[in-house]
C-alpha cells in the first residue's frame, strides 16, 4: 500500500534526515522541502529535494505535511541518525585525537581505559565513546561476573518498567527503520559466514535460511575453499527468480559459508586462526585491488563497498553460534573475528532452553563481550541497550535465539519457547544494505590497523628494546618518522601523510597531547600509536589526507 498521506504532486517537509544507501536514493536533511513526483506501494517515493535540486528515491515516512509541527520522536530520529553517520552528514568535519601518559597506575583500570586496552589501541581514541564507562549498564561496572555460564550468572529480576522501557526502545526502532526496508528480491548480493563450535546446529541454521519464503533457489553445500588445510563449505541461495536462465550458482545472490566448528580439532586455534585469516584476507584483497590505482577516490571505494552488487569477495555478516553457554574460546574467537566482520551472536537450539535461560544467556553473552571489548552489531541498538533489553526479558533483539524444530522437523513450538529465527532472517534479508554499510566501516578501520602495524614495526625496528638515552633520541625520532613514511608511501594508497613522533623518558612526569583536524571525515583519517617500554614512551601520530 502506498502511504495514504503522500499525494503525488504535493510538497512535503522532511521530518528526519535521511542518508542514501543506494545510488538511486537522495539525501534529506530535516526541514528540507521535497516535491513528490511518484509514490510506490512499498512506501518509497520519487521526489525532488528543492534545496539540493536532486531527484531520486526517498522513504515516504520521512516526509510530513508542510504545516506539521515537529513531532517529538522525529527530532530524536534526526539526532540518532546524525550521530551515527556524522561523517556522511557533514563532508567537512572535525576530528580530534588525544594522547595521555599517566605515570601512576590508576586506581580503577576500568575507568581509565573504558574500551579495554585492545579495542582502544586498535582503533584509536575515536572508538572510546562506544564503550564509555558512563554508558555501562547498571550493575556491570562494579566487578567481574560470577561465572560466564548463563545458568550461573546473577540475574537481576526485571521490573515492569524495565520491560516497558526495553519494549518501547524496540518498537521505536522498528517504526523508524521501516523506511529502510526493501523488497527481498532487491537485497543484492550477500555473503553470510556461520562460525562457532561443532555439532551445535550451524548447518541446520543455514538450511532454515534456505527454506524461507524469500528463497526461491538453493544449491547443496560444497567445499569450495580450503584455507590453510581448513575446508570451508559453501552453498548458495537466490531471492531472485532465475527461472530457466542457467546462470552459474556463484551468481545466485546469497552465499552461506561454513568453516568447520572449532570442536573438530583438539586445538581450537587450528580452526580459529585460519578462519579469521580467511576472512581478513578478503579485506586485504579488496584493499589491494583498489589501491593499486591511486587515482580512485576513497568515496568511490565506499560506494562500491556499499553497493548491493559491489565488493562481494568479502563477508557481509558473521553469525556466531552459541549453544547453552558462552565459553572462553567463544570470546576469543569473536574477539579475533570482530575487526574484520560485522558480528551477530546467535543462540542455537533454543527449544532446549526455558525462556528465562535464554534471556540469562543473552545477557551473559553481551556482558562478556562488553568486558572483552568486542563489538556486536545491534541493528541500531547500542551494546548497553541490548544488555538492558536482554536483562528485561524482552525478545526481538541481538543475540537472537533460534531453533530449527518447526522448519526442519515440522514440529509444533511449545507456546512459551523463544524462537527469533524470523526476526533474525528479516533483519538479515531486509536490512542487507545496513550490513554492507557496517562492513564498509569495518573495512575502513581495518585499513587503519594496517597503518598501526606500520608504526609498530617502525618503532620496534628503531628502538630494538634499547633503554632511554638522551644522546640517541633525536636520531631515533627521525628514524621512526622516516621509516613510517617510507612504509606508508609503499602501501601505494592515495594519501598524503603527516607523521609526528614524540619520545619521552619514563620518569614519572605526565604528558597530555591533543590534536584536532578540520577535514573530510569520509576520506581522511588519523591514527595514534603509543609504544611503551620500561624506560620510555614513544607516541606516533599519522594523519592521512586523501589526494
Ligand atoms: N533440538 C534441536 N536440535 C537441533 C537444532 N538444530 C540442529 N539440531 C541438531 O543438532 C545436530 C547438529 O546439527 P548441525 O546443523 O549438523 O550442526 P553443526 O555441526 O554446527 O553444523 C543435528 O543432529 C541436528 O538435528 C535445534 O534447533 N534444536
Ligand atoms: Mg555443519
Amino acid at each position: 500500500m502506498a502511504d495514504p498521506k503522500i499525494i503525488i504532486g504535493q510538497r512535503y517537509k522532511a521530518s528526519a534526515s535521511y542518508i542514501p544507501n543506494h545510488g538511486d536514493e537522495i539525501r534529506l536533511v530535516t526541514g528540507q522541502v521535497v516535491s513528490v513526483l511518484h509514490s510506490y506501494d512499498d512506501g518509497w517515493v520519487l521526489g525532488k529535494n528543492e534545496s539540493t535540486n536532486e531527484t531520486g528515491l526517498l522513504p515516504g515516512n520521512f516526509l510530513a505535511p508542510m504545516d506539521a509541527p515537529e513531532p517529538q520522536h522525529t527530532q530524536k530520529v534526526e539526532r540518532k541518525v546524525a550521530d551515527k553517520r556524522k561523517s556522511s552528514m557533514h563532508p567537512m568535519a572535525t576530528s580530534s585525537a588525544t594522547t595521555e601518559i599517566i605515570p601512576d597506575p590508576p586506581t580503577s583500570p576500568e575507568i581509565s581505559s573504558p574500551g579495554g586496552g585492545a579495542a582502544q589501541d586498535k582503533n584509536g581514541p575515536r572508538t572510546v565513546a562506544t564503550f564509555a564507562v558512563s554508558d555501562f549498564p547498571s550493575g556491570l561496572a562494579a566487578g567481574p561476573l560470577a561465572g560466564s555460564g548463563a545458568r550461573n550468572s546473577p540475574q537481576k529480576q526485571p521490573t515492569v518498567s524495565d520491560q516497558e522501557e526495553a519494549s518501547r526502545k524496540l518498537a521505536d526502532l522498528a517504526s523508524r527503520q521501516q523506511a529502510g526496508h526493501k523488497v527481498p528480491s532487491n537485497i543484492g548480493t550477500l555473503r553470510l559466514l556461520f562460525v562457532g563450535d561443532s555439532g551445535i546446529g550451524k548447518s541446520s541454521l543455514i538450511r532454515c535460511f534456505s527454506k524461507t519464503s524469500e528463497v526461491v533457489e538453493t544449491t547443496t553445500p560444497k567445499v569450495v575453499e580450503s584455507y590453510a588445510a581448513l575446508p570451508i563449505l559453501q552453498s548458495h541461495a537466490s531471492t531472485i527468480p532465475v527461472g530457466h536462465l542457467h546462470i552459474g550458482e556463484e551468481k545466485l545472490n546469497i552465499s552461506f559459508l561454513e568453516p568447520p566448528g572449532f570442536g573438530s580439532h583438539t586445538d581450537a586455534m587450528r580452526v580459529i586462526r585460519p578462519t579469521v585469516e580467511f576472512n581478513n584476507r578478503q579485506f586485504q584483497d579488496t584493499d589491494r585491488v583498489f589501491h593499486r590505482d591511486a587515482s580512485i577516490p576513497n568515496t568511490t571505494i565506499m560506494r562500491f563497498l556499499n553497493a548491493g552488487t559491489g565488493a562481494h569477495t568479502h563477508v557481509d555478516v558473521c553469525l556466531y553460534a552459541v549453544l547453552h553457554r558462552i565459553k572462553a574460546v567463544d570470546l576469543e574467537y569473536m574477539r579475533q573475528l570482530a575487526p574484520g566482520v560485522v558480528l551477530i551472536p546467535v543462540i542455537l537450539k533454543s527449544d532446549t532452553m526455558t525462556p528465562s535461560e535464554v534471556f540469562a544467556l543473552k545477557a551473559s553473552i553481551l556482558e562478556e563481550l562488553w568486558r572483552a571489548g568486542v563489538e556486536v552489531y545491534g541493528f541500531g541498538l547500542s551494546h548497553a541497550e541490548l544488555i538492558q533489553i536482554a536483562q528485561a526479558g524482552v525478545p526481538g533483539a541481538v543475540p537472537f535465539a533460534v531453533t530449527n524444530i518447526s522448519q526442519d522437523h515440522g514440529a509444533q513450538h511449545h507456546p512459551s519457547m523463544i524462537d527469533e529465527f524470523d526476526i533474525l532472517k528479516n533483519h538479515i534479508f531486509y536490512r542487507a544494505h545496513e550490513l554492507r554499510q557496517q562492513t564498509a566501516e569495518k573495512f575502513k578501520s581495518f585499513v587503519v590497523d594496517e597503518v598501526n602495524n606500520v608504526i609498530k614495526e617502525s618503532i620496534e625496528n628503531t628502538l630494538q628494546n634499547a633503554a632511554y638515552h638522551h644522546g640517541k633520541v633525536a636520531q631515533w625520532n627521525s628514524n621512526i618518522v622516516e621509516q613510517c613514511l617510507k612504509k606508508l608511501t609503499g602501501l601505494n594508497k592515495p594519501f598524503k601523510y603527516i607523521v609526528t613522533c614524540t619520545i619521552m623518558q619514563k620518569n614519572g612526569a605526565g604528558l597530555h597531547a591533543a590534536s584536532s583536524c578540520f577535514w573530510d571525515n569520509s576520506s581522511d583519517g588519523n591514527t595514534t600509536y603509543k609504544y611503551e617500554s620500561k624506560t620510555m614512551y614513544a607516541v606516533v601520530n599519522v594523519f592521512g589526507l586523501a589526494i
